[in-house]
């Protein structure tokens, strides 16, 4: 459980991090797991493996050329049933439970980024749900593991606190040449809006929250060390297939427009029984 001045700063900043969740062991099985996925060497696959830069940007390092990589996988636990336990991790459930206020608890999907040493490449400033167009309302969480130190060396993720509250910029979010978040027409922000990023360094098995609307990224991975994580993207009971635009789990969807989002592919991984003695 997180404690009530953890949920205040949450829902203050629209992040916040927990503790250690996984064990040495459990990092090396997840590891493990991840090497084989990434390597298409697991009998079940996951819905996306590929560098999500794929045709994107080259640089010219001392006359080499690297090619920047962030390698994503969607669905991992579908391939692995070590990140379907992990998606069921019961701290981590009970935790999103907490901040989502919901009884019911479902998996949306998850999502590796991997970025590997000196060639990991950035993900840019975003907010989740407007690239998320077959979901409502716009209230989920995601855990974000890391399977190695993220730091800022490696490329951890940055935050704009507060920017939870501001509605959807995802249009006008841009970045500056070093990686500060700028929005492109200030004028639509609300009053007192502040584009402030902070680091958001997660140690190795440790689980940071953050809310579906809070504009974050990562920049690149320059260093000797690897920068793995696990982010799992949980719905409340109450989530909502709407959709409006495509989304690589639409396919997977089984309910109709307006119902609540639910099925093999959504897995239920927490229930809070309403039975009271
Ligand atoms: O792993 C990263 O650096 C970015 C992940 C992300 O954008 C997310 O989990 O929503």
């Amino acid at each position: 459980m997180l404690t009530e001045a953890q949920v205040q700063e949450f829902h203050n900043n629209g992040f916040v991090k927990g503790n250690v969740v996984l064990g040495d062991n459990e990092v090396e099985l997840l590891r493990a797991e991840l090497d084989l996925v990434m390597e298409g060497k697991s009998v079940r696959r996951p819905v996306l493996n590929h560098n999500m830069l794929d045709g994107g940007s080259l640089y010219d390092n001392m006359k080499m050329i690297v090619t920047e990589r962030v390698v994503q996988i969607v669905n991992i636990w579908m391939a692995s049933d070590a990140f379907f336990q992990h998606a069921n991790n019961p701290t981590i459930c009970e935790e999103i439970a907490q901040l989502c206020e919901t009884d019911t608890v479902r998996v949306w999907h998850d999502q590796v980024q991997y970025k590997p040493p000196h060639s990991g490449g950035p993900t840019g400033w975003h907010q989740d749900h407007p690239l998320w167009p077959i979901i409502q309302p716009a209230d989920l969480v995601s855990a974000w593991v890391a399977l190695d130190d993220a730091v800022i060396e490696n490329g951890c993720m940055w935050m704009v606190p507060g920017s939870h509250k501001w509605g959807n910029h995802q249009k006008y979010i841009a970045s500056t040449p070093d990686f500060k978040p700028y929005h492109k027409q200030p004028e639509l922000l609300p009053e007192g809006a502040v584009v402030e990023s902070v680091p958001f360094e997660i140690k190795k098995g440790q689980v940071g929250y953050h809310h579906c609307m809070t504009w974050h990224g990562s920049p690149h991975n320059r260093s000797e060390m690897k920068r793995r994580a696990i982010a799992v993207h949980y719905m409340p009971g109450h989530t909502r297939y709407e959709p409006s635009a495509s989304h690589p789990m639409h396919g997977y969807v089984q309910v109709q427009p307006g119902e609540i989002l639910q099925g093999d592919h959504f897995p239920t991984v927490y229930r809070r029984s309403a039975v009271r003695q």
